[in-house]
């Protein structure tokens, strides 16, 4: 392998910019709020930051519809302000990542304003994807294909013409086969790349390429918004062609220097073909999601960690690994659900929530933490969920923004409920998010009890565990690549690294044992330091 990258083993820390801190007051986070809560990324110890959509955009899909890609949303500040945040994290030694949109524009981009105003056929629309409808008057879409927040894909422009759109009607799909299209992007991440962004993560990896043939094809299950096969057939997602997108930025990365890093956001059920985002010419991380799509328990556990770990050395990659992040519940509640629940099913749907026990999937929700933050590679970590925050479903349905809730008909809730602004402070107007009290969603009565500063000097809390946890990551996690399952217990799953470390989850209904020369480095509670009780997790060394 080649010379270890500062990635391979990184924890990464997801900022979703609307909902982390706010400088001004105006109820939607920003840059300058950023700062002012720099320290507390410091105290944690994150080694980089990756920020959600923070462009100039209408909101609708929150930033994922970017009608600017190298400008700041006023609301969120200027270039000066993110430019600042870079310079603070950069002293920290915490690297910064930016989220890349290349599969839709907003509709509000100069380019779609365009292309609407211009002739069919014209330049201006070849740079999004325009069809005449069925239909003897055209008064059907082009095809069956289906939105992934509801309805057609296809939105109809008045006169026989549509437009596609993979997502909201707002976020019109860019035509990849569009050479001006590669232009603009290459562009966009080397704007990035010279205010010195160390990396970038890019949106719906697995789109972009699409088959645009005549005729175009139906797809055989149109209500599925990921590849039906896992050959590359489909006409939408995963396709081969992608892979020479990633491949020209590859070549845009490497004109840096250190090389810019790159991760994909991958929604496909068939994993094998996912880590070939991770190929040496391509990106070089991949998000695979198993994880975070695996039911708490210890087979599927240790099946899914095993086949992301397989695949990800196979590539000569580092595996990803992620547990909650801004598209579904978080897992401090997600965990708890019964296991007669399609979970997979359940995520994408967001449909209501089932009977969970909260105090059972909280303690699952710290194991399955220590679990993952032990593992070989780099760890994505969402904003709040170090503070052991739980899904928000006291949302009204007034209150719900998540364009899926509209669209879909209201048969997906949508992902406002991980999006609460967050508790800083428990006795605080908003809980500390500002000092005027607004929030552009509201804040439940029960948040105070998860601020920062009420578990920062406890030392049993969420907050104090990921802390230990991400410090003894940084001796135990850095080194290289290797683990090593003990596979002795069927009730426990357990896995070390070269260096010493032993991570030990117990699934099973009794306590668990450890060997009579461990020495116990943490717990997800603080205990004796001999026995892991059922649904706890330890981290330890041995003699
Ligand atoms: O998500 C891509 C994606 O496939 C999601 O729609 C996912 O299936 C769903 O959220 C699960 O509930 C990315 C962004 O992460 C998401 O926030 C955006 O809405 C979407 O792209 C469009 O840009």
């Amino acid at each position: 392998r080649q010379a270890p990258s500062f990635w391979d083993t990184a924890l990464v820390y997801q900022i979703y910019p609307r909902s982390f801190m706010d400088g001004d007051g105006d109820g939607i986070g920003d840059f300058p709020g950023v700062l002012r809560r720099m320290d507390h990324l410091v105290e944690l110890g994150v080694d980089a930051i990756w920020f959600s959509p923070f462009y100039p955009s209408p909101l609708v899909d929150g930033g994922y519809d970017v009608a600017d890609y190298r400008n700041v949303d006023p609301r969120l500040g200027t270039l000066e302000d993110f430019d600042a945040v870079v310079a603070s994290a950069h002293e920290h030694g915490i690297r910064i990542l930016v989220d890349i949109v290349p599969n839709h524009t907003s509709s509000k981009h100069p380019w779609f304003i365009e292309a609407l105003a211009a002739e069919p056929g014209s330049p201006a629309r070849d740079r999004y994807v325009f069809r005449m409808g069925r239909g003897d008057h055209h008064e059907l879409p082009p095809t069956n294909w289906q939105s992934n927040f509801g309805g057609s894909a296809w939105e109809p422009c008045g006169d026989g013409w549509y437009y596609l759109h993979l997502f909201d009607k707002e976020q019109p799909d860019l035509n990849w086969e569009n050479p001006q299209v590669h232009e603009d992007f290459r562009r966009t991440l080397r704007f990035w790349a010279d205010r010195g962004v160390d990396g970038f993560r890019i949106d719906v990896a697995h789109g972009l390429s699409k088959d645009l043939s005549e005729p175009l094809r139906d797809r055989p299950d149109p209500t599925l918004v990921s590849p039906q096969a896992d050959d590359g057939s489909d006409p939408l997602w995963d396709r081969d062609a992608v892979h020479d997108i990633y491949r020209e930025w590859r070549q845009v990365m490497n004109e840096y220097v250190p090389a810019r890093y790159s991760i994909g956001e991958t929604w496909s059920p068939f994993t094998p073909r996912v880590f070939d985002y991770a190929r040496k010419d391509e990106l070089d991380g991949v998000f695979d999601f198993s994880l975070l799509k695996a039911y708490w328990g210890r087979d599927e556990y240790r099946k899914v960690i095993e086949r992301t770990y397989r695949g990800f050395r196979a590539v000569d990659g580092a595996p990803t690994w992620t547990l909650s992040n801004h598209d579904v519940p978080r897992h401090a509640t997600r965990l708890g659900l019964p296991a007669d629940v399609d979970l997979n099913e359940w995520i994408t749907s967001a449909g209501t929530m089932p009977q969970v026990n909260p105090v059972e999937a909280s303690e699952r929700a710290r194991s399955a933490t220590l679990m993952m933050l032990g593992l070989p590679g780099t760890a994505y970590i969402y904003q709040g969920e170090e503070l052991g925050l739980p899904e928000d479903f006291d949302l009204t349905e007034d209150e719900l923004q998540d364009p899926q809730w509209e669209r879909s008909g209201h048969t997906m809730r949508g992902r406002d409920g991980c999006r609460i602004p967050l508790p800083w402070e428990r006795e605080s107007v908003a809980f500390g998010f500002n000092n005027t009290g607004r929030s552009w969603l509201p804040q439940p009565d029960w948040y105070g009890r998860f601020a920062a500063d009420a578990e920062a000097d406890e030392p049993d809390s969420f907050l104090t565990m990921y802390r230990k946890a991400i410090a003894l990551r940084r001796t135990y996690c850095q080194s290289d690549l290797d683990m090593i399952w003990h596979d002795d217990n069927p009730a426990v799953l357990h896995y070390s690294r070269p260096t010493g470390l032993h991570v030990l989850v117990n699934f099973g209904t009794d306590p668990v044992e450890l060997p009579s020369d461990a020495e116990l480095l943490m717990g997800t509670h603080i205990n004796d330091g001999r026995s892991v009780p059922p649904s706890h997790a330890a981290w330890f060394t041995v003699g």
